[in-house]
């Protein structure tokens, strides 16, 4: 009884338009992620409840000349570093490219949506269950820098990353082969402090990246 009124307290504290009151996440189902959820947040305010969002975690501004053009292999990296399962129907990217999460989209714990410039360039390529999605037309990844922003399907914004080739930023991902890789939970991603050149060429769409090992 008090799981039931925690999760029908939190449904509203999350403020999801689920199908049904315990359905936290939105998923359609009724399942053990959302009691993940519950416990996460268990004992805490609504004020002073974390938000549990997906992070921007790899960019790929500017391909080398020897992978191929910047509209062939442009990508943006999201991950989700929970424990639990979220719902992304009608998210979106923002100001430096445009791409709309479809309905139905559900983020797996410890897994990644990649938006490519050109899905065609990674159909076949990313690990399996990788979400794959497009910019929308025309839209494309500056090289010396700018400002991706992941929103929420209320508008809000969920995440920022003004990323750079130069200011502390690595200038490697700049044509050099490499993409612009997060360090991971526990730094702040919109710091270029929190950001390696990737070790692999190409990057890890898709996959943890290089500063993760396990
Ligand atoms: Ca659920
Ligand atoms: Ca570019
Ligand atoms: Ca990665």
């Amino acid at each position: 009884m008090k799981i039931l009124f925690t999760s029908l307290l939190l449904t509203s504290c999350f403020a999801l338009i689920a199908q049904c009151p315990t359905d936290i996440n939105g998923n359609g189902t009724i399942d053990e992620d959302d009691l993940l959820m519950i416990l996460a947040s268990y004992g805490l305010t609504c004020e002073g409840m974390p938000v549990y969002d997906p992070k921007i975690s790899e960019i790929h501004y500017n391909p080398s000349t020897e992978q191929g053009t910047d509209s062939e292999w442009e990508f943006v990296e999201i991950y989700n570093p929970h424990e639990f399962g979220l719902n992304l129907s009608g998210w979106k990217l923002g100001d430096a490219v445009n791409a709309t999460v479809p309905e139905g989209t559900y983020m797996e714990s410890n897994s990644y949506v990649i938006f490519a410039n050109d899905t065609a360039s990674y159909t076949g390529e990313l690990p399996p269950f990788t979400i794959l999605l497009p910019f929308s037309s025309s839209s494309s990844l500056h090289n010396s820098g700018e400002t991706i922003r992941l929103l929420r399907a209320d508008g809000s914004e969920s995440n920022q990353v003004t990323y750079s080739d130069y200011n502390g930023w690595p200038s490697e991902p700049d044509g050099g082969g490499s993409t612009l890789e997060w360090r991971g939970p526990g730094y702040i991603n919109s710091l270029p402090e929190s950001w390696v050149s990737s070790n692999a060429f190409g990057g890890s769409p898709g996959s943890a990246n290089s500063a993760w090992a396990d």
